[in-house]
């Protein structure tokens, strides 16, 4: 049996945020063929995208799984769902996000689930966090610092500690 690292975003901007978030790492936990082996810290974000809604708490999790890509998708998609993501308007605020930004070096170019995840490297919500845990792990040739260090310190400002946890705290960056 084989198994792979992956990198998930987690964001919720609606309701008792850090509940949702602890919820979501309590499910993949639990989900058959699913680790949980690092969470960074939790963060305050600005809102991207559609920028009229409330900020997010956004988080990354490295978890080992022997599921497939797509069944890692599925199990994603059951666990917003569980926790009341009901899809409104694209972009929108939700309870619960899940994304899949990494799956080991796989290299996806399926409009269902394109791997990595293309917008990842130029949103500091998903690279602060990511580099909290894997600022070594390489992407197109280049490491998740080197793709934090690019971005501009505007964006950096909307990332904020949300509350220190000790290992893993980064409030430097
Ligand atoms: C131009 C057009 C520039 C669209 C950017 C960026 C669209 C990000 C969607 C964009 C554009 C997104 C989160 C969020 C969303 C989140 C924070 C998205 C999808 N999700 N903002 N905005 N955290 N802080 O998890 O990522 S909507
Ligand atoms: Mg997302
Ligand atoms: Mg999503």
């Amino acid at each position: 049996m084989t198994e792979v690292l992956s990198y998930l975003s987690l964001g919720s901007n609606m309701g008792d945020r850090e509940g949702y978030l602890r919820a979501a790492r309590e499910r993949l936990a639990a989900a058959p063929g699913i680790q949980v082996l690092r969470s960074s810290p939790l963060y305050h974000t600005r809102p991207v995208g559609k920028t009229d809604q409330a900020w997010f708490l956004n988080q990354v999790v490295e978890v080992k799984t022997n599921l497939r890509p797509e069944e890692l998708l599925a199990t994603c998609q059951r666990i917003e769902e569980a926790l009341g993501r009901v899809r409104h308007e694209r972009w929108g605020p939700r309870t619960l996000d899940i994304d899949i930004l990494t799956y080991g070096t796989l290299q996806s170019d399926d409009p269902h689930l394109t791997l990595p995840h293309p917008r990842m490297l130029e949103r500091a919500f998903v690279l602060v966090p990511l580099a909290a845990i894997a600022p070594e792990m390489q992407i197109a040739g280049k490491t998740v610092r080197k793709y934090l260090a690019a971005l501009p310190s505007e964006e950096l400002d909307g990332v904020v500690p949300y509350r220190p946890r000790g290992e893993g705290s980064n409030a430097d960056v």
